[in-house]
């Protein structure tokens, strides 16, 4: 056979195998077999050398034109292989969308953040704004400006978390107020709710458990001032009904001091196991503001006075929601979140 039959057959053939390729695979060795370096088609076109200039330019001008029809169909082919494959895959993920889809888990407010938030609620309604402050705290702000003696057991290693610095892991939100009455002239009224950090661990205490203190500073505020303040707050939170007493107590940031107790949620007054038969809860401490913590913030206590109340949210929490043990609100356990769903 001479050189232009042979180019000539040897396309006819490549044109049938590749017409007939399943694969891309195989697509790709044909392509080889025919058209790369050690190919067929080079193979042959190595005895050009042999032929006369005039041949040789036939020879090469057909050997180009079947190269090129070969690689058209090779492309052509291999769109043509791909769309197939795809389409194959497509079938094998087909997505019946028939199918009921698969159950998500709507996600609630968690108790302590819900009472946190409906407790702000009402200090906000009466003109209360909401300060925050750093957990990390000095211990000057979080002791000694609110007139906590350098001996006070509360200050004791075995009660509060210190940092090495000497910095401290804040035990209430007061510092929040003492920063606020550094930067801010009266009148001053603020909520601070927030975290904070004690050493105790029992079914009633945390060492991490949430606050919100009050701080209300003007001229002639008066104790009745707070009484009403707290009445207004304890009937929104437990019910008009609900019976309030105000016992002397001592704080040192507070003179006068008192605790509040408000009538068991559980037994009404009756006394039962929740109330230690004592008919009455105790909720919050409170008092006026001892002029020494004014005078630590250079605040005048001959012009200025004011009251200021503390309370645990997971307290409130606890009693609102019936829940025995402090810690069921922090091991995150789905059965117990769970039950809360639907609530603010
Ligand atoms: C400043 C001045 C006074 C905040 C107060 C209480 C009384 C109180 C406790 C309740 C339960 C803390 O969570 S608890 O353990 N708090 O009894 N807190 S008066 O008095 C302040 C705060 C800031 C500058």
């Amino acid at each position: 056979m001479n050189l232009k039959d042979q180019i000539e057959s040897l396309g006819k053939e490549a044109v049938e195998l590749i017409k007939k390729v399943e694969s891309l695979d195989k697509l790709n060795s044909l392509r080889v077999e025919y058209l790369g370096k050690k190919g067929k088609l080079k193979t042959i076109l190595k005895t050009l050398g042999k032929l006369s200039p005039e041949e040789r330019k036939e020879i090469g001008q057909l050997a180009n034109r079947i190269k090129e029809q070969i690689e058209d169909l090779i492309k052509e082919k291999e769109v043509q292989l791909k769309e197939k494959a795809l389409e194959e895959e497509l079938k094998k993920h087909k997505i019946d969308i028939t199918l009921p889809s698969a159950w998500i888990e709507a996600g609630s407010s968690h108790p302590i953040i819900s009472t946190l938030v409906e407790i702000s609620q009402i200090f906000i309604s009466m003109g209360f704004s909401v300060a925050e402050g750093p957990e990390v705290e000095k211990e000057e702000y979080n002791f000694d400006m609110l007139n906590i003696p350098k001996d006070h057991p509360a200050r004791d290693m075995q009660d509060t978390f210190f940092l090495n610095n000497g910095d401290l892991l804040r035990t209430h939100t007061s510092p929040v107020q003492i920063r606020t009455m550094l930067t801010r002239k009266p009148p001053i009224a603020v909520i601070a709710p927030g975290r904070v950090y004690r050493k105790d661990a029992d079914p009633t205490h945390s060492p991490m458990f949430h606050q919100i203190e009050g701080l209300l500073v003007d001229t002639d505020v008066t104790f009745t001032d707070l009484k009403g303040i707290l009445k207004i707050f304890l009937e929104s939170v437990f019910g008009k009904n609900v019976g309030i007493r105000f016992r002397p107590s001592y704080f040192p940031f507070t003179e006068p001091s008192a605790e509040v107790d408000i009538s068991c949620t559980v037994c009404g007054g009756e006394g039962c196991r929740v109330c230690k038969g004592t008919g009455w809860l105790e909720i919050l401490g409170c008092g006026m503001v001892d002029p020494n913590v004014f005078e630590a913030v250079s605040i005048d206590p001959e012009k200025y006075t004011g009251f200021a109340f503390g309370l645990g949210i997971e307290r409130i929490a606890m009693l609102k929601y019936r829940i025995n043990d402090i810690r069921l609100l922090f091991e995150n356990d789905m059965r117990f979140n769970h039950q809360f769903k639907g609530i603010r």
